[in-house]
């Protein structure tokens, strides 16, 4: 009788554990889908002009799905005027773009490969 009251404690923390595990494990790949997703939102775009005196910068874009947005030239603001150091007119880019303060802002940015 004892032993077989040890047991189904034995087994039942043994579930306890396993859920656990499962739980923390969705909670990582949860995670990493985000990630991947944040990745997928880039926006393919080509530098038309660049600014620097006003921190913007003019982007011949695809659609921007996050932004419900189809594909047009316009001007962006940009989160971090130093990329624009990196870039130059006909590069180019992939991009995201988020609505911040009423503005449409680029907050990331890099040459496409
Ligand atoms: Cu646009």
């Amino acid at each position: 009788m004892t032993i077989i009251k040890s047991l189904t404690l034995g087994v039942l923390a043994a579930v306890t554990f396993h859920t656990a595990l499962a739980a923390d494990h969705s909670m990582s790949a949860t995670a990493s889908a985000s990630t991947s997703n944040a990745s997928s939102d880039m926006t393919d775009g080509e530098v038309k002009k660049i600014d620097k005196s006003t921190n913007k910068i003019t982007l011949k874009h695809g659609d921007i799905k996050n932004l419900d947005m189809p594909g047009m030239t316009m001007v962006f603001k940009i989160k971090d005027p130093a990329a624009l150091d990196t870039l130059k007119a006909g590069d180019k880019v992939k991009f995201r773009a988020e609505k911040a303060d009423g503005a449409i802002v680029v907050t990331e940015i890099q040459i496409a490969k």
